[in-house]
């Protein structure tokens, strides 16, 4: 059903790119600055997203709808409004959950790379590994080396996406379990949407209900954040070469696992325990200010409190501290949590380095997951990868269909800049 929808609309949209490039194409929508340059392309309107927007004071909107009206939702729901624009109906809803569940068969090639990774390995490097070997199986490349049209890309770019999305929390499950001598994979159950079985096959004890409920409110919120973040924007150039999706989304993996970016959720929980750990409870106000404070006048970041765009509290950081609010109150590190909260911003705007000092997405759900059982912080942003290859692989597809031709920036030298700027 989903492949019929987006046959339907891509005409449309590929219209609409035409139309524009021919009767607008040389009018300014940006300039560019020194500061621009210099900073990390801050700004810079050069992108064009479709699935998701990020507004600096009210957050990210999924096609136009607001995150926190959308917590409720199944992930696969998500994923089909981000690729058409619509929430689906029940029956295209279901549809998708059983097209997912039917292509979550991983080679057992796949599995002896996994075994071969040494025993400390980061699950992110092994993840990585995983998702670039999966794409032997591309569908795209397999036809593209036939000699595929260009209208059929994002057919085939569809198709790889489906089997990677469905396998992903297959790979990360038995990433989990490996790493952290868990036993034996769990399979996947036909019956369960997809955040379901993930939390299925991670084999965490206790309350499933809750546990799968806050698995797939993790994969909404965390499903994409427009295409300007590292990872999704690394995914694009990479994709724009025409790379298959594995390629696409294993690059922007790796950009995911940098601590200022996706890894900052591990690094929240570590900071969270060993800040229990030194203090042997939960501080006090006092104390905890001016731990924050000595972290600071270190010289090093306060995970989780900050973002590039926003500039108010990230939604998906109230989605997470609601959750724990109304379920986790008493726990430790959810107390920490909010404790922070109290406090960061107050120190961060004393800072005045950090243009936003509020909590971001990271902040709240590493307590969560430990509340939960999933104890072991450095597999946080494989959670979070599984989550957002939602996004990208969407953002794959419509670029596809767009025919978005490679990305190719014009990069310019230090005595250019300066020259430029002094005349
Ligand atoms: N703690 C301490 N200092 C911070 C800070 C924080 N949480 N956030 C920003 N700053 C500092 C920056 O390090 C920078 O310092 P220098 O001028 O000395 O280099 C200064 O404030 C200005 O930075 P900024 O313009 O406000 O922030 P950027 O757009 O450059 O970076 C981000 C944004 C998220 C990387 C940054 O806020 C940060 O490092 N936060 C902590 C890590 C984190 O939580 N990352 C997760 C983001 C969400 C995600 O992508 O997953």
């Amino acid at each position: 059903m989903l492949k019929a929808k987006l046959a339907s609309q891509i005409p449309d949209l590929k219209e609409r790119v035409r139309n524009l490039g021919k009767n607008h194409g040389s009018k300014v929508i940006s300039q560019v600055t020194v500061e621009q340059v210099l900073g990390g392309m801050r700004g810079i309107k050069a992108l064009i997203c479709d699935t998701s927007e990020v507004g600096l004071d009210y957050g990210l909107k999924i096609r136009g709808i607001p995150i926190l009206e959308l917590t409720n939702k199944l992930p696969e729901d998500i994923l089909w409004l981000m690729l058409t624009g619509e929430l689906p109906s029940e029956a295209e809803s279901k549809d998708l959950q059983k097209e997912l569940n039917s292509r979550m068969n991983v080679s057992d090639y796949v599995w002896d790379i996994l075994n071969a990774f040494p025993a400390d390995a980061h699950p992110m490097n092994v993840l990585s590994a995983l998702v670039t070997a999966l794409g032997n199986d591309s569908k795209y490349r397999a036809e593209y080396d036939k000699g595929l049209k260009k209208d059929l890309f994002w057919e085939y770019t569809l198709e790889d996406s489906l089997d990677l999305i469905a396998k992903m929390p297959v790979i990360a499950a038995a990433i989990y379990r490996k790493r952290f001598g868990k036993g034996e994979k769990i399979l996947p159950k036909k019956d369960l949407d997809w955040g379901a079985n993930y939390a299925h096959m991670l084999g965490i004890e206790g309350n499933q209900e809750e546990w799968y409920k806050l698995m797939r409110m993790y994969m909404v919120v965390h499903s994409d954040h427009e295409s300007g973040n590292v990872s999704a924007f690394t995914s694009h150039v990479v994709g724009s070469a025409l790379s298959d999706v594995y390629f696409s989304l294993a690059a922007g993996l790796n950009g995911l696992a940098g601590p200022l970016h996706g890894l900052a959720n591990q690094e929240c929980l570590k900071f969270i325990l060993e800040t229990l750990n030194h203090f042997g409870k939960v501080p006090s106000d006092d104390e905890l200010r001016a731990f924050a404070k000595d972290r600071l006048d270190r010289g090093l970041v306060i995970p989780g409190y900050g973002h590039a765009i926003l500039r108010v509290t990230d939604p998906r950081f109230t989605a997470s501290l609601e959750w724990g609010k109304k379920v986790i109150p008493n726990d430790d590190r959810f107390v920490m949590v909010e404790k922070l909260f109290r406090i960061v911003p107050d120190l961060l705007i004393e800072q005045g380095k950090a243009k936003d000092p509020w909590p971001n997405v990271d902040a709240a759900t590493g307590a969560l997951l430990y509340h939960y059982g999933v104890k072991e912080f450095e597999y946080y942003t494989v959670i979070f990868s599984v989550s957002r290859s939602l996004g990208i692989n969407s953002q794959l597809i419509l670029s596809r269909a767009m025919g978005e031709p490679i990305t190719r920036p014009k990069s310019v030298t230090m005595d250019w800049l300066e020259k430029e700027a002094n005349k």
